[in-house]
């Protein structure tokens, strides 16, 4: 077998962190509440740490569980992951005009 993409890393990546969160509870396929407050501590502290309202991730959970059942499947969870990166490639390009 060929050694995997830059791309496909990262896709297998996004796989093993959510189900390393997702895992934690009966239902394996979702993340609860509780693991997304996990996940967003343990692997996003630098983030949450700036946070100085506690609703905040409240209502990011509210808004990333589109049918509302109150758990985040992996399409879900790929919205965070999605937003998250395209604010990043945001200020990465702000950043970066400032500098010319
Ligand atoms: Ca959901």
């Amino acid at each position: 077998m060929s050694k995997p993409t830059e791309t496909e890393q990262c896709i297998g990546s996004l796989i093993a962190v959510f189900q390393k969160y997702s895992g934690k509870d009966w239902n394996s396929c979702q993340l609860s509440k509780t693991e997304f407050l996990t996940f967003m501590n343990m692997e996003l502290a630098a983030f949450t740490k700036n946070q100085k309202d506690l609703g905040v991730l409240d209502h990011m959970m509210k808004k990333l569980d589109l049918n509302s059942d109150g758990q985040l499947d992996f399409q879900e969870f790929l919205n965070l992951i999605g937003g998250l990166a395209a604010a990043c490639h945001d200020s990465f390009l702000m950043s970066s005009q400032k500098r010319f």
